[in-house]
């Protein structure tokens, strides 16, 4: 097995102040306690395949200018795939990140049929089992490319066409298959074109009901292969089509909810998803643990210029900072973590650009964190928050959730004591001086 990142001995470790330019983590200490758990525990860091491992890095304009010898085109798609993933393992061992994640198609290429298409995957799967048991990297987990092949241009679940419903079955089958034999902690579902480019041609009443069919499928195969790791879903508002039923928490909480799903799934929340739905991450990130439906993340971010998935490694612990409070307040990952479905930029080429550009988003991460921890600590937040809603608490909140009371009743205690409420203060620009002093102080 040939050495791919000659110029990285691994692993990188904590260096702290002292790090220079060198290769070692800022701020990402896995063994530091952090709201007495290890950083390396709240966090739950995995390192994605596809981007990472399986984009040559074309864009639209151009060709791929990375340097990824197991793409070429030529080669033999098996021993090709067996360098990506000795390549992929050296990287998760040298960075020292304990979680992965992959589609089934960034681990074994598909074949000229369904069939050969599972004997590729389980073939490579053997040997991710191997290299999980020699490294100690763990699945935090697995999905199936529903979206790449010409055959699913007009969705998967949502297709006009049920022989590419049933298609994706197969395809989905052998994913969780694969996932629960690496003993993945989720499965995600991420409909990249589970929606529509035109309603010209679109029944959306019926392609929603499609989509809930095939939720509720895989919903009964998880029980029925015994996998207990969580169910995701990835919102997204659009991108490849122009609109995508899975458009952001809220309208996904909603779907589970009107399909009676919402005990089978959870979210798993893209940062640059949630710009791109018009919310912020800690919008995205709250609205899901308040109505519990909170699982995992993709840590990335946009481009503040452009109107799509840019997928850039996270550099702002301001928009970190605040997600990981709530998720922190809400008592943290459970099967969850966070995943770097992160691209480089096209002119990074050097190897160890990989590297750089995770450390990077781990450190911004790690940062992240620990301000989270300290708002927690510092106790503004929930201190205005408690303040704020007080009046719920007494006499007249809890009236008016009282059984038995009717507008009337309430009208008419408001006629009688001729109520005329004072206006309050938000204090927000005193609350955003506060946790600015917080990010601003926190080592
Ligand atoms: C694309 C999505 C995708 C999912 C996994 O925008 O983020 O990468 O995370 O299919
Ligand atoms: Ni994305
Ligand atoms: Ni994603």
């Amino acid at each position: 097995m040939a050495e791919f990142f000659t110029d990285v001995a691994g692993p990188v470790a904590f260096a702290g102040t002292d790090r220079g330019d060198g290769l070692g983590f800022r701020v990402y200490n896995p063994d530091r306690l952090v709201s007495g758990r290890r950083m390396a525990d709240h966090l739950r860091i995995a390192v994605c395949y596809w981007h990472s491992f399986n984009w040559p890095g074309t864009d639209v304009f151009g060709a791929g200018t990375f340097d990824r010898p197991w793409l070429d085109p030529s080669d033999d798609p098996i021993s090709a795939a067996y360098a990506k993933q000795d390549a992929a393992f050296e990287f998760f061992e040298k960075l020292g990140t304990p979680f992965y994640c992959f589609h089934d198609v960034d681990m074994a290429p598909p074949g000229a049929s369904l069939a050969e298409s599972r004997s590729n995957l389980e073939m490579l799967v053997d040997r991710a089992a191997e290299k999980q048991e020699e490294t100690g990297v763990r699945l935090l987990w697995g999905t199936a490319n529903l979206f790449s092949h010409p055959r699913y241009a007009a969705g998967a679940a949502t297709n006009p066409d049920p022989d590419v419903f049933a298609h994706a079955a197969a395809q989905v089958r052998d994913a969780m298959a694969a996932t629960h034999r690496l003993g993945g902690e989720n499965y995600v579902l991420w409909g990249g074109r589970e929606g529509y480019d035109t309603l010209l041609n679109t029944e959306m009443s019926r392609e929603s009901d499609q989509l809930a069919r095939f939720l509720e499928l895989v919903a009964d195969h998880k029980r029925n292969i015994g996998f207990t790791g969580a169910l995701l879903i990835e919102p997204k508002p659009q991108e490849p089509t122009k609109h995508q039923y899975d458009y952001d928490c809220a309208t996904v909480h909603g779907f589970l909810e009107r399909y009676d799903l919402v005990e089978e799934y959870k979210v798993n929340i893209e940062v640059n998803h949630a710009t791109l739905g018009g919310h912020s991450f800690h919008h995205e990130v709250a609205y899901a643990i308040e109505n519990g439906i909170f699982g995992s993340i993709d840590a990335n971010r946009g481009d503040p210029q452009n109107g799509w998935d840019t997928d850039q490694f996270p550099n702002s612990v301001e928009e970190l900072s605040l997600g990981l409070f709530e998720i922190l307040r809400g008592g943290g990952f459970t099967s969850g973590g966070c995943n770097f479905d992160t691209k480089l930029r096209r002119q990074s080429m050097d190897r160890t650009d990989l590297f750089h550009a995770h450390i990077g988003g781990i450190d911004t991460l790690a940062q992240s964190l620990l301000v989270a921890s300290a708002l927690i600590d510092d106790g503004a937040l929930d201190q205005a928050r408690t303040d704020r809603y007080s009046g719920w608490g007494a006499d007249r909140g809890r009236m008016i959730f009282s059984d038995g009371a009717t507008l009337d009743s309430i009208a008419d205690e408001a006629m009688s004591k001729n109520l005329d409420p004072t206006p309050k203060s938000g204090r927000q620009e005193l609350l955003e001086n506060a946790v600015n002093k917080v990010i601003w102080t926190t080592t």
